[in-house]
């Protein structure tokens, strides 16, 4: 099959604007809007609410509260958080009632008009102070491993310190959308914009008090969600599929940015508390970490996320004596929630300071300081949890980069160049990752897919993965096409629903096509057994003595057949080996198979083996394989206003065999972008009563074009080992964000370089506040001091 035609799902259909959003549905006679009524405090109590002054406008259906809902409990893990507020208020925008309308600003109206009467108390608005007053969630995590204390005791250097990262939005283009509609027997459909399907069918029901059976949610695509519809569009869906249960019509309810913005959980801030001993060559001996995240007002997925950051503080090194533990803070934000990396950049992010700063106290070049640490191949090769990095890729990988990049020869030039340039000084630094792929959460780690393969020889494959822009859909549909030996164009991938996949799991930990990929895989070869069987049968006889499939009645129905292993499907063709000339086409040969009943449809399921993890012990085998990569960047800041450029990016990524490598291109480049976001310019700011501030892109600075690479190289590495995966391939979705850990030290490195001290309180993002703060201290504690 030629790849290059196996373009990304909606290439043209998005670009002539023909792709349907949920919000791109056009409504239905007699459809609602759902505004949705919410605190306009972070914590208290909800004394009242008085809907008169909304129930009197035109057009105003209803008003539902906490009280029409049969269970008023949910959440992705513990279901600690009510849909509708019935007594305690956790956060500024959390949901109190909602109100159906028939347009959808007289739904806004109306919402806003509903009076709501609170008793205030005061709220914990930052992680330092959640922190000081050990406001926790229970069950702290802890992995150790060798005697940290001793080491620390023991050592020739040791740096501590505490270390902060800022939270993200998700910035997703499409907000938060659902429609549902009642049907017959009430029973519901719900089209959502979720990465989860299963979780807001099941959340529906529990909520209107249905079996799991009555209701069924179709995804058909999503405008970008980065985790931040792994957990958070349940809850939306459920507000509107009880408008919809209770008035019997449909209704729809859609975000605007703002309020998608200020209502919905980010990326986990974290501040950790550390220390480190290491040699005099850089060499890490110990590392004892304290992590604690943001947890927001409810724990959501935040557990899960703090774990994958204490997996991923190793990032790419060998941590002799470690012991990471670590603490979700409660606060009074919108509880935050999955995105793309799930702690592992915080991890990542942690270590790669420390790194930076070990570098400075030795006047050593950071990149020999990480090349001494890197996980060995024979030795040193074993993570703090004592899973072992098999086929490790890092030391080539780094030395690849080294190389291509002139790593060397362009760092003397910056350390000359900034000696004589002291406004615009340069930075450069080589990070790492290594990112592991599985759900931390065994169980969730399996899919299903259904294949139906129709007498014209096309294709449809459903499986639970849902598309946001990444290009699953096209790796499944290039997966089938090559199972069949049929090009590209033959296979279509249907909209995601549970009516046709059950209980699947989020798209989500970069294992969309891994999963559902291989699930799909299973479910053609379980169709390419019987139809091989049949095509050695059909093709062994010579050519003008076939049976023909609708005159003759034939059945042959044995389960091997001597020629199978000789069947070959190729290019829309199929043949016995060395016959390709007597061959005929793969439609030709379905249209006989199903009259010769031979079954054309079949379902697989594939569950990931080899995997598990004991939380308490701290110890297993979490993750299948790692994505490994590497970047370089060169950075330059100007040391007047703070503001800062890439002036050179360099990638290498190793993705085993890529099913398609256009996308992954895409991936690569996009998660990069958006982690420079992140470590760089995108910081939330929120006022003392826990409003979110920065919500719009006009005081939210996501990257533009202006701010990408003046230079940028990705290059793929191919590793001729085989993995265990699919096809070959590895995960990328989630390893590229990583690698901003990248332009973050660089901008630390120039810094360094500038005020000759460690800057070992910079923190992230390194807004332009966050250099200036670096390099004009006193202006920063004067200024402050005067607020
Ligand atoms: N979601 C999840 C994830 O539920 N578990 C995970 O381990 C994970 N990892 C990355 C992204 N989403
Ligand atoms: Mo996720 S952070 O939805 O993979």
């Amino acid at each position: 099959m030629d790849k290059s035609k196996a373009f990304h799902d909606s290439a043209l259909t998005h670009v002539t604007g023909e792709s349907l959003y949920v919000e791109d549905i056009p409504p239905v006679h007699g459809e609602c809007f759902v505004g949705v009524v919410v605190s306009p405090i972070a914590k208290g109590q909800l004394l009242a609410l008085d809907p008169s002054a909304a129930l009197n406008l035109e057009g105003v259906y209803g008003f539902f509260t906490a009280k029409d809902l049969k269970v008023n409990q949910w959440g992705p893990i513990l279901h600690d958080q009510p849909l509708l507020v019935d007594d305690r208020i956790e956060y500024l925008g959390e949901p109190l009632a909602i109100v159906v309308a028939d347009t959808p600003h007289l739904a806004r109206q109306a919402a806003a008009l509903v009076e709501v009467k609170v008793k205030a108390d005061q709220a914990i608005l930052d992680i330092v102070a959640a922190k000081a007053e050990k406001h926790f969630y229970p069950s702290p995590m802890l992995i150790e491993r060798g005697d940290v204390d001793q080491q620390i005791e023991d050592a020739k250097n040791v740096l501590e310190g505490s270390f902060y990262t800022g939270g993200q939005e998700h910035f997703y283009l499409e907000s938060q959308s659902v429609i549902v509609y009642p049907q017959e027997g009430g029973d519901i459909l719900v089209h959502s914009s979720t990465q989860h399907p299963s979780e807001v069918q099941h959340t529906v029901a529990h909520a209107l008090g249905l079996g799991y059976s009555q209701v069924v949610c179709e995804v058909k695509r999503m405008g970008g969600a980065f985790g931040g519809k792994e957990s958070q569009s349940t809850h939306f869906a459920v507000l509107c599929a009880l408008a919809a249960k209770k008035l019997g019509r449909v209704c729809r309810l859609h975000l605007s940015k703002d309020e998608d913005m200020a209502w919905t959980g980010k990326r986990h801030a974290f501040h950790n508390d550390y220390k480190v001993a290491f040699e005099d060559d850089g060499v890490i001996r110990a590392l004892d970490i304290q992590l604690y995240n943001d947890g927001g007002a409810y724990l959501d997925l935040s557990a899960p996320i703090l774990q994958r950051a204490m997996l991923h503080v190793d990032n790419a090194y060998y941590l002799e004596h470690a012991r990471i533990k670590g603490t979700v803070c409660k606060t009074n934000y919108p509880p935050n929630t999955a995105f793309r990396g799930f702690g592992g950049p915080q991890g990542v992010m942690q270590i790669e300071s420390i790194i930076e700063d070990i570098a400075f106290a030795l006047k050593m070049d950071a990149a020999d300081v990480r090349r001494r640490n890197l996980y060995g191949i024979e030795s040193r090769n074993t993570t703090p949890y004592e899973q072992k990095v098999e086929n490790n890729l890092l030391p080539e990988l780094f030395d690849q980069i080294m190389e291509s990049s002139d790593y060397k020869q362009r760092r003397a030039a910056i350390e000359t160049h900034n000696q004589t340039n002291p406004d615009v000084v340069r930075g450069i630094a080589l990070t790492p990752v290594k990112f592991g792929i599985s759900f931390t959460v065994k169980f969730l780690n399996q899919g299903n897919a259904l294949v139906n393969v129709h007498r014209d020889g096309t294709i449809q494959v459903s499986t639970g993965a849902t598309e946001m822009g990444q290009g699953v859909n096209t790796k499944i549909a290039v997966i089938v096409a090559e199972a069949f030996g049929v090009s590209y164009d033959r296979v279509k991938v249907m909209t995601t629903s549970t009516e046709k996949n059950h209980n699947t799991s989020a798209t989500a930990a970069s294992s969309g096509s891994d999963i559902n990929g291989y699930a799909a895989l299973i479910a053609c070869e379980n169709i390419l057994k019987p139809l091989t069987g049949y095509a050695a049968y059909y093709l062994s006889h010579p050519v003008d003595q076939r049976p023909n499939p609708i005159l003759e009645l034939h059945d042959y129905d044995e389960p091997d057949h001597p020629r199978a292993s000789d069947v070959i499907f190729e290019n829309d063709q199929v043949y016995l080996k060395g016959e390709s000339n007597k061959g005929v086409s793969f439609a030709h040969l379905v249209d006989c198979a199903y009259h010769n009943r031979v079954s054309l449809g079949a379902y697989g399921h594939y569950k990931t083996k080899d995997i598990h993890y004991d939380r308490q012990a701290g110890r297993g085998q979490p993750f299948l394989y790692y994505t490994q990569g590497m970047a370089v960047t060169e950075v330059r800041v100007d040391t007047l206003t703070g503001d800062v450029k890439m002036d050179r990016v360099d990638i290498l990524m190793e993705l085993g065999r890529s099913i398609q490598e256009g996308i992954d291109y895409g991936q690569i480049a996009g998660g990069f972008i958006q982690g420079c976001g992140w470590a760089i310019s995108e910081e939330l700011v929120y006022d003392q009563d826990g409003r979110l501030l920065s919500h719009s892109p006009t005081t939210y600075k996501i990257p533009n074009i202006q701010d990408t690479p003046r230079e940028f190289h990705i290059k793929l590495v191919e590793n001729p080992t085989k993995h265990s995966s699919v096809k070959g391939s590895k995960a990328v979705g989630e390893p590229p964000f990583l690698l901003c850990a990248s332009p973050w030290a660089a901008i630390k490195n120039a810094l360094q370089q500038k005020t000759g001290s460690s800057v070992s309180g910079f923190k992230l993002p390194a807004t332009a506040e966050e250099v200036l703060r670096q390099i004009y201290p006193a202006a920063f504690e004067e200024s402050e001091s005067r607020l």
